[in-house]
């Protein structure tokens, strides 16, 4: 008799998946290849006298000639052992995103992408929070759908992270709106080609049809093709210029072109999100609000108020008429590029710390002419100095606290600048982390 069903893997996706299972009183049986796993305490995590085996180990512990159906977890691969067995015994499987869609209620909103999928995921999760009365945000986010499902009503509306992973076994999966962020090589141990991994994205969309909507990314050369034979009506987002329905940047504004009419939806100075990727997914959380019926006065509202992540590009405040922005994060050169791409004004930045041996070189190239001052504090900034002056950078303070930085960093700057920590360096030697780095700057900014 084959009545049990069979969860694969014992995170986060999986015991929920099992608690959603055993309220809906099927026999389960939860398993993991993980052997150091304490098989009572697990067990413990569930209700007593549940209708439960707990399984760790190699897949032929399974009892095959039992089980039904397959729920897998995301970080399992279609071709482990686990999964070679499920197929090989027949058993069809499903990913956890799929069991969670078969009993939720109201409308879904499933976004993918290779970057961007978290902050647009939140952005849009609170575009329809501020608006909608039953909102869940879920998924690839770090809160599993099963999680969520059951508690959805008719009224719902639920927002998914969707990674490639989950979408690997979706049968019926069907959201209202879609979005693909982007496609860039990712996951490509898992996927093994970009045409598989393209595929899997593409996915999201494969049972919309033309009442539903898939917002997609126009200056992607894959998505753009995608968008020819997508079963879904497509609205495009472009930073790069006019886009035939769906929402573009223009300037330093964003807009709506639907239906032949242009409205600007925001100033992108009203955002405390910075860098183009930011407003690529701006764009696509605003044409998903609206799709699922937010007006568009009310997502300018959820636009303002949103946050980007602490210390990544944070922008701080206003003082006479210059934009602090928080990049603590940045502790190494890879991730300061990423900060000062993503300043549109002429900019004082503030550099420097703890000295990890690596090269600036690609970092002070990235300044593209953008940088009027270089501030630089700690172990490193001789070594970055230096560097920077092979570039032809010239103007440059060493100071020996943020307090000086601060201080100089307002006293140099001009109406229309902006100054930007994105220390490229770790904070060690000055501060105990970034978080403690990136906090005293705000305390100072907000005291000028
Ligand atoms: N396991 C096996 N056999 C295997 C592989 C894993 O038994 O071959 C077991 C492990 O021993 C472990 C369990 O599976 O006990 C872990 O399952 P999991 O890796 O699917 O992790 P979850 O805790 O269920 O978290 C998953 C997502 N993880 C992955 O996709 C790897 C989380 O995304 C997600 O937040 C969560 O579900 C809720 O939906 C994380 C992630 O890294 C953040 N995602 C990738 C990304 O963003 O790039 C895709």
């Amino acid at each position: 008799m084959k009545q049990s069903v069979l969860v694969a893997g014992a995170g986060i996706s999986g015991k929920n998946a099992v608690k959603l299972l055993l309220e809906q009183g099927k026999s389960v049986i939860l398993y993991d290849g993980d052997t150091s796993r304490d098989r009572e305490a697990l067990l413990g995590e569930f209700q007593e006298g549940a209708d439960l085996r707990v399984l760790l180990g190699e897949p032929d512990l399974v009892p095959w000639q039992e089980v039904g159906l397959c729920v897998i977890s995301p970080g399992i691969p279609l071709d482990s052992p686990l999964a070679e067995a499920v197929k090989a015994a027949g058993v069809p499987i499903w990913s956890e995103i799929e069991l969670a869609y078969s009993v939720a209620k109201g409308r879904l909103i499933a976004i993918t992408g290779t970057n961007g999928k978290t902050t647009t995921t939140a952005l849009t999760g609170e575009i329809c929070q501020d608006y909608f009365e039953s909102v869940f945000v879920v998924g690839n986010i770090g809160n599993a759908y099963t999680k969520e499902a059951g508690k959805t009503t008719e009224k719902s509306v639920t927002v998914a992270e969707i990674s490639s992973f989950q979408l690997e076994t979706v049968h019926d999966f069907h959201p209202q709106v879609s979005a693909i962020l982007n496609i860039t090589p990712d996951h490509l141990n898992r996927h093994k080609t970009m045409e598989c991994y393209t595929q899997v994205k593409e996915d999201i969309a494969r049972n919309q049809t033309k009442d539903d909507v898939c917002v997609l990314n126009y200056e992607d050369a894959r998505l753009k093709a995608f968008g020819e034979v997508c079963p879904a009506k497509v609205l495009w987002f472009s930073s790069a210029g006019p886009v035939p329905e769906g929402a573009f940047m223009k300037g330093e504004e964003l807009w709506l072109h639907l239906e032949g009419k242009e409205e600007k939806i925001v100033d992108i100075h009203e955002l405390n999100l910075l860098g183009k990727h930011n407003y690529e997914n701006v764009m696509a959380a605003v044409l998903m609000g609206l799709s699922i019926g937010v007006p568009l006065e009310s997502i300018r509202k959820s636009l303002r108020k949103f946050k980007a992540v602490e210390h990544r590009i944070e922008f701080v405040a206003e003082k006479n008429g210059v934009a602090y922005y928080n990049d603590s994060k940045a502790t190494n050169p890879d991730a300061a590029i990423q900060g000062i791409r993503a300043m549109v004004r002429p900019t004082i930045l503030i550099g420097g710390g703890y000295d990890k041996g690596g090269e600036f070189d690609d970092w002070i190239q990235a300044f593209d002419g953008k940088v009027k001052l270089l501030i630089l504090m700690g172990a490193t900034a001789e070594r970055i100095e230096a560097t920077a002056r092979k570039y032809g950078v010239t103007e440059i303070l060493t100071v020996n606290s943020m307090e000086e930085a601060v201080q100089e960093a307002a006293g140099c700057s001009e109406p229309g600048d902006a100054v930007l920590l994105s220390p490229a360096c770790a904070s060690w030697g000055m501060f105990p982390n970034y978080e403690v780095r990136g906090r005293d700057f705000k305390a100072l900014v907000h005291a000028l």
